[in-house]
């Protein structure tokens, strides 16, 4: 029996039932809601807003949080094929999932008090609000313990003052997860759109990501009740445990990007016929290709233990660095490849690899960039922080 060409390995084979319902509702979802429209949406740098609603339905937002706060109570394999399935359609997808669900559902739901629990998850699983998380700041994000961002307390309030950088979904978002220096530690902060002082402003002429909306925050004498305050965690732990979980699904993410890159690849080099023969039937087309489903193959093995592992609540933020800084470079390089590979026809937005070789670019860069991701792995194999 012939091999399925994005699957080698049959790692579909290794998914429970459910684990391959949630994956093949999500390619529906990308095959007939996304991929017809999401090439003009990069175009017109337009993050396709009329999209929330269906992802809410299909229930992919804070999928793996209990169904007690109306979420679908998934499994974190589960979480994966989500991320996969919409990166295939659009890395720009996919951040608006990671960011609602793992970097501000997560911190409400981990750090949050039961009355925060049940004020905003209902209300984000189903789409209703919109959420964006506050990290990074411009004179520097791979090094968040240095931020400037500070609030200071007064009476029942907190005074937020700083800004923040690069922020997804920084214009569309009713509330943000800002993280500021206090008196006591780092802490985080659910600062509502319209409190006195907050402002976003779109970062326009990106060259990456522009099927999603990107940001800076500004915070000047915001005031923000005590109410909004993160109350069960302090310290760099609290933002780095959410990227632990945002830079999990992005693992799984690029895979979907890279497979997507190959389709088109080996649909387009089997017809494109020079010197009297299909591309495809070239030794160096050939070698690419093989070499593009090698990664992929190791990659989709890679991620799926990784998943295997989180559910078993064995996973180390070690493992996720260098599942992150392996599959974001998988997929770039095939991306890049794959766009060369269908030559001039490559250069447009009509085929998909230009597209997802320059959103890479921003997936290889936020959450951590490569150097990073390696550095972490560096430290974790000779003890000694490299930073
Ligand atoms: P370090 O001393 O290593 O750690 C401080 C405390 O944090 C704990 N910790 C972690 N906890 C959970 N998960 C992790 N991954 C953790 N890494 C560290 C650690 O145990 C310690 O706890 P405690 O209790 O001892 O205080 O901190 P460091 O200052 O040396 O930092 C190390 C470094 C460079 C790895 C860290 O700063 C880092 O990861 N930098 C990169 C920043 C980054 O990734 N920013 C991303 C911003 S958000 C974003 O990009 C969203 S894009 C989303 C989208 O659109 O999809
Ligand atoms: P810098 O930290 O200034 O890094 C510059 C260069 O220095 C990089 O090449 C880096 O690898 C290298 N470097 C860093 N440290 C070392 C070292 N020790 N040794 C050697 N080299 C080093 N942030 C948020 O908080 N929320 C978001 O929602 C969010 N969304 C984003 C969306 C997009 C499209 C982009 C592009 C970014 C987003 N970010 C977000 C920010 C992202 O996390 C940062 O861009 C990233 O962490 C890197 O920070 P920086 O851009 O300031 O680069």
């Amino acid at each position: 029996m012939a091999l399925h060409p994005y699957d080698l390995y049959d790692v579909r084979s290794l998914l429970d039932e459910d684990e391959r319902a949630v994956q093949d509702a999500v390619a529906r979802f990308t095959d007939e809601r996304v991929l017809p429209i999401i090439g003009e949406c990069f175009d017109q740098a337009r993050f396709p807003t009329e999209l929330i609603h269906e992802m809410a339905e299909l229930g992919l937002l804070g999928a793996t949080l209990p169904a007690e706060y109306g979420c679908a109570g998934l499994n974190a394999v589960s979480y994966g094929l989500i991320c996969q399935e919409l990166e295939r359609g659009d890395s720009g997808l996919r951040s608006f999932a990671s960011v609602q669900s793992s970097l501000c559902m997560y911190p409400i739901f981990a750090y949050g008090s039961e009355e925060q629990r049940r004020r905003w998850l209902p209300e984000m699983a189903a789409g209703r609000v919109i959420g964006c998380f506050g990290l990074t700041e411009p004179h520097g994000g791979s090094d968040p313990g240095n931020m400037k961002t500070h609030a200071r307390r007064d009476g029942d309030d907190w005074i937020l003052n700083g800004s923040k950088m690069w922020i997804t979904n920084g214009n569309l978002a009713d509330i943000a997860i800002v993280w500021a220096k206090t008196d006591d530690g780092i802490q985080g902060f659910v600062v509502e759109k319209g409190f006195a002082g907050f402002s976003a402003q779109e970062i326009k002429h990106k060259m990456s990501l522009r099927a999603s909306v990107t940001s800076a925050l500004y915070f000047d004498d915001v005031r923000v009740p005590d109410a909004n305050r993160l109350p069960n965690v302090k310290g760099l732990k609290g933002p780095l445990g959410c990227l632990t979980q945002a830079r999990y699904g992005i693992t799984w993410g690029p895979i979907g990007a890279a497979i997507a890159c190959l389709d088109e690849a080996l649909g387009y080099s089997r017809e494109r016929i020079l010197f009297d023969r299909p591309v495809a039937a070239t030794q160096s087309a050939q070698i690419r290709l093989a070499d593009w489903a090698r990664r992929i193959t190791a990659a989709q093995l890679l991620s799926l233990q990784l998943g295997r592992l989180k559910d078993a609540g064995k996973m180390q933020p070690t493992q996720v660095s260098l599942a992150k800084w392996n599959n974001c470079r998988m997929a770039i390089d095939i991306a890049r490849e794959a766009r060369d590979l269908l030559g001039g026809a490559g250069i447009t937005t009509e085929h998909s690899p230009i597209r997802h070789a320059l959103n890479l670019e921003s997936v290889i860069t936020y959450e951590g960039t490569e150097t990073v991701h390696q550095l972490v792995v560096g430290r974790e194999l000779t003890g000694i922080n490299a930073f």
